[in-house]
């Protein structure tokens, strides 16, 4: 039988740490012929909390779960790690200015990146779920010289899913037919859920829809603040879709994605459509042979245009003040 992965999971007693160690465990981020062996990193307060979740894990009977350890120190826990998930952050709070957020997250993702640099395995593959997390993954990848940059990503695929979701509730279609949307940008209220290049029944889907009004006023604001939609209505911010997300950027990364079809995620910009190379954007990608590749040679439109240059100056923004902050 195989050796089992390694899968560290940071911020792993939160609540979407919650919902992900289950399906990891389950075997839904690897496949189910792919033994995990989870690590644990918390900040020492939430130890306890996280050794209880490991109490669960256990009670779960997992074939496919090998063991759980659980650390407060990243060079622990990246040893040997062949996938990271970087769930913890922190998150912003009252009269924090955005300078504050992006210098405490600096704290917690540079010291990551270097641990990653240091210890993981060779194949080591990094998505940040974390917030701000286009430029929480940027200053890991930073502190990373020895990985490949391509192995740092950032998760856009809940606001992809979301925008499959609100696409195919408007065309009375199932998420299933609906093939090449893609967010392009940040992680952020900015970002631009991308319809024109998208088939639904092989039609275009914007011609399906018909409705360039209804894309700028009601599908591209409810996508892009579905996150606050979901706080007001549960009390708490989206954790279970985010996991599901998180379990989907990782399987297709692995496994691949179905010819004819690619998906969302952020990955680090070649400079492709003009995005400047470096930053870590949301891009249609397509995933073979464990690589996340940028769809090239799409036509982009005047409509799209402007929300991607939007999206992507906001990520150029915080990745010059992360630099005069000194963090990269
Ligand atoms: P919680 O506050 O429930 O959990 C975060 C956990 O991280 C806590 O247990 C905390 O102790 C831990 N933590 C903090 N600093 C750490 C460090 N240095 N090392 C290890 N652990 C640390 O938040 P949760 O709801 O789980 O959300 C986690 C992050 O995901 C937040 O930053 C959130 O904004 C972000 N999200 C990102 C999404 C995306 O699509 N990219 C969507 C969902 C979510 O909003």
């Amino acid at each position: 039988t195989q050796a089992p992965v390694n899968v560290t999971v940071t911020g792993a007693a939160g609540q979407i740490g919650y919902a992900l160690l289950f399906r990891i465990a389950s075997g839904q981020l690897l496949g189910q012929d792919t033994p995990v062996k989870l690590r644990l990193l918390e900040i020492p307060q939430a130890v306890k909390a996280a050794e209880g979740t490991a109490l669960e894990l256990e009670d779960g009977a997992f074939p496919l779960l090998a063991g759980t350890d659980i650390f407060d120190d990243p060079k622990q826990a990246f040893e040997g790690t062949n996938v990271a998930l970087l769930v913890g952050a922190r998150p912003r709070t009252k009269g924090m200015e955005r300078g504050d957020l992006l210098e405490a997250n600096g704290g917690i993702f540079k010291p990551q990146g270097e641990a990653i640099n240091a210890g993981a395995a060779d194949d080591v593959k990094v998505l940040v779920v974390g917030n701000p997390a286009n430029t929480n993954a940027l200053i890991a990848q930073q502190h990373a010289p020895d990985v490949p940059a391509e192995r740092f990503t950032a998760m856009t695929r809940l606001d992809h899913n979301r925008a499959l979701a609100q696409l195919s509730k408007k065309l009375g279609v199932s998420v299933s037919d609906i093939r090449k949307l893609a967010i392009w940008g940040n992680h952020s209220a900015t970002q631009y859920p991308n319809v024109f290049h998208a088939e639904v029944g092989g039609r275009n889907a914007a011609e399906a829809v018909g409705d360039e009004k209804w894309l700028a006023d009601e599908f591209i604001p409810t996508v892009a603040k579905r996150g606050a939609a979901i706080i007001e209505a549960r009390g708490a911010s989206s954790a279970a879709s985010a996991a599901s997300a998180a379990i989907d950027h990782v399987y297709t990364w692995v496994n691949g994605t179905p010819e004819g079809d690619w998906t969302s995620a952020a990955v680090v910009s070649d400079g492709s459509y003009g995005v400047p190379e470096g930053l870590i954007s949301s891009f249609p990608v397509t995933a073979k042979d464990g690589k996340y590749e940028i769809v090239q040679g799409l036509e982009i439109n005047e409509f799209s245009r402007t929300r991607i240059d939007a999206s992507v100056q906001e990520l150029a923004d915080e990745r010059d003040a992360v630099r005069k902050l000194g963090l990269i």
